[in-house]
């Protein structure tokens, strides 16, 4: 297996651009791959302020490097769920994150569910979700309710998230199962900013295999935390990537196509009928300002008060 930029020692096949490039010209590639997309999709100029939410994985390390190697303005936000199942998850994904930041002398604003609300994020689901026994439905509300806010109130213009192929791939996959047409119109590797209160979000990574993301982490050298969270064992989305990556492995190249190909399906009108009737008559949460579709507080705040309200 031989590069094919210098026929030195190979140490990857991207199979679905038949390229096999060594560790340098690959270490080069990525950030490149990376700049075409943000310009592509039109995501943010140098000149913008980007708040790249980490987690202490491959995916959002990776991205927070390269964003800062191709010259970005890019600070990170790191979001404490209080999740530990027995591998202190949230404590070691913490340490990954300021350990990187302090490597790199780079910003990272620190989030701590428990602190602010005296709550682990798996105890708040359980006093408002009865009978659910995963608290993904609460902790997603709440990560995306505290990223915003974050983004608005310290003055970034970007909010970038390490969503990989796998993941945006997946979501699509399940998306089309249930022709979810008001997800679907919703999918793409820019959310833009199109009501008050809320900041653009983008995936710089949404074209990378996640094969592709773990060899970059591990080629440049990334300590990222290996352990999925707890929670995530029997999601849907992880059977769909498996059924994907059965695809890809007998046709190279699938899934990108796949994703690819729904993109311009959507540029091109395919799904424009289903306008996204949440974001009409949209007003701001007087408790907390954020963008709410619902008379009086969002669904956040009245989340956050039932839980309040409730004896432990
Ligand atoms: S939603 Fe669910 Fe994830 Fe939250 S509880 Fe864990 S698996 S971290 S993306
Ligand atoms: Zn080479
Ligand atoms: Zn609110």
């Amino acid at each position: 297996m031989k590069c094919r930029k210098c026929g030195g020692k190979g140490v990857i096949n991207l199979r679905q651009h038949r390229l096999i490039l060594c560790k340098d010209h690959f270490l080069e590639w990525m950030p490149e791959q990376v700049q075409r997309a943000i310009e592509k999709y039109h995501m943010f100029t140098p000149q913008e302020r980007v708040l790249v939410a980490v987690s202490g994985g491959k995916d959002s390390l990776s991205l927070w490097d390269i964003l800062t190697r191709l010259g970005y303005r890019a600070d990170g936000l790191y979001i404490g769920l209080g999740i530990d199942g027995g591998v202190d998850y949230s404590q070691e994904s913490l340490r990954l994150a300021e350990q990187f930041a302090q490597a790199h002398a780079l910003k990272l604003h620190t989030f701590k569910v428990t602190e602010a609300y005296g709550l682990t994020v798996p105890e708040i689901a359980q006093r408002t979700h009865h009978g659910q026994t995963k608290p993904c439905s609460v902790c997603g509300r709440i990560k995306r309710h505290i990223m915003n806010r974050t983004a608005r109130e310290a003055g970034y213009d970007v909010l970038a998230t390490g969503h990989n192929l796998d993941d945006e791939a997946a979501v699509l996959f399940g998306n089309t199962l249930n022709w979810a047409a008001g997800y679907l119109v919703r999918q793409g590797p820019v959310l833009e900013a199109d009501i008050p209160g809320v900041v653009r979000k983008v995936k710089p990574l949404c074209r990378i295999y996640e094969r592709e993301m773990t060899a970059y982490a591990i080629l440049r050298g990334i300590e990222y935390i290996y352990d999925e969270c707890p929670f995530a064992v029997g999601a849907s989305s992880i059977y769909y990537k498996e059924l994907l990556n059965r695809l890809e492995t007998d046709r190279p190249g699938a899934k990108l196509n796949f994703y690819l190909t729904f993109l311009q399906a959507k540029k091109a009108g395919l799904f424009s009928a289903s306008a996204d009737q949440g974001r009409q008559n949209l007003h701001s949460c007087p408790n907390c300002g954020q963008p709410t579709s619902v008379d009086g507080e969002c669904a956040f705040c009245r989340m956050m008060a039932r839980v309040k309200s409730k004896p432990a």
